[in-house]
């Protein structure tokens, strides 16, 4: 958010034992201090419980993130042999996929350390790497983006095309943050 120092919003990708991708988007509530702590411990809870399934890492948050304000959350697990990617969400973050077809990923309402926790809906679509893209963004970025015209091919780096992405559609009136996977 513009005249911050701090960021409420982060944003983290791991490789999993088993060659797998976690992608995570956190929203801490609010902004400032509070946000970034609560959104931070997220992060540190999910690369802690990276390796189990995705409903159990939303559990965990939630547990952990009690004593926070709360934060809005979004994981997608790339496999790479099934060639899909399975997502889940909760709170205001919106997630496109852009392969064949566009499709929008659904977030369950409600905020995660405010129990009780509403499970999220677990989603699946096909996912070739390399070839198809997922744009994950919060609230401090407009929804209304056309992420069709967003190629690789056009952008010296994935970085390159995010800062875009951000430029285009950030608010002001809230952090902003995307993660790109292509
Ligand atoms: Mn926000």
């Amino acid at each position: 958010m513009a005249g911050q120092t701090i960021c409420g919003d982060n944003a983290r990708v791991w490789q999993l034992d088993n060659g797998n991708l976690l992608a995570a988007l956190t929203d801490g509530l609010g902004h400032g201090h509070d946000a970034h702590k609560a959104a931070l411990m997220c992060l540190d809870t999910i690369n802690e419980y990276r390796n189990v399934s995705l409903q159990e890492v939303f559990q965990r948050c939630n547990e952990r993130l009690a004593l926070t304000r709360g934060a809005a959350l979004s994981l997608a697990l790339f496999d790479k042999e099934l060639e899909n990617v399975t997502y889940a969400g909760i709170g205001n973050i919106t997630s496109t996929l852009v392969a064949k077809r566009t499709k929008q990923f659904l977030n369950t309402c409600g905020i995660v350390g405010q129990p009780p926790l509403t499970p999220p809906l677990l989603q699946s679509s096909d996912f070739h790497i390399g070839r198809d893209l997922l744009f994950m963004t919060t609230d401090g970025v407009s929804d209304n983006l056309n992420y069709t015209r967003y190629r690789p091919s056009l952008f010296p780096s994935l970085q390159t095309m995010a800062e875009l992405v951000l430029l285009d559609g950030a608010t002001r009136a809230d952090d902003a943050g995307v993660v790109v996977v292509n």
